[in-house]
């Protein structure tokens, strides 16, 4: 499985950092939505859920937390600890996001409005989807 990780350009100066993303530019899809987690519970486990269409750049801009991506073929886990990292979770992808720091925000840009029938909450349909999709 190949992650892709995107490295954002900060602009620094004496006062600190500053990263800006464009649609199209930074990010590889109009960006439809914005949201973002933070007190996540010790322990918590959260996404645990494939999109059929959604694309999304997850980038942790506080704290740190590892994310779990699943293609039903292959497992891989990605740390985000920095506000300029961006990681791309594309469609037919199974996520895990946990092991959130006390400090952790991690935002979320995404290409689709919230819709709830683009979810595959359930791991065997989700292999099920994907399966009979080849
Ligand atoms: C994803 C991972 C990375 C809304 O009302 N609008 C929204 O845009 C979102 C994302 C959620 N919600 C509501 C639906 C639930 O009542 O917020 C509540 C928590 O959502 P959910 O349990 O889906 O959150 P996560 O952290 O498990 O998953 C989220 C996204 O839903 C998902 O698309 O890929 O973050």
């Amino acid at each position: 499985m190949h992650v892709v990780k995107y490295m954002f350009q900060p602009h620094g100066d004496e006062r600190g950092q500053l990263v800006s993303l464009e649609e199209f530019i930074d990010i590889p899809f109009a960006i439809k939505r914005v949201y973002y987690m933070y007190d996540t519970l010790d322990g918590v486990v959260r996404g645990k859920h494939a999109h059929k269409s959604l694309k999304q750049i997850l980038i942790c801009i506080s704290g740190s937390c590892k994310v779990l991506l699943d293609n039903g073929k292959e497992k891989k886990v990605v740390n985000l600890e920095k506000p300029y990292e961006g990681l791309y979770v594309d469609n037919d992808m199974w996520r895990e996001m946990y092991d959130f720091s006390k400090d952790a925000v991690l935002m979320v840009l995404a290409s689709e409005l919230y819709n709830e029938k683009d979810y595959i909450r359930n791991y065997d349909e989700f292999l099920q989807y994907i399966n009979q999709k080849k």
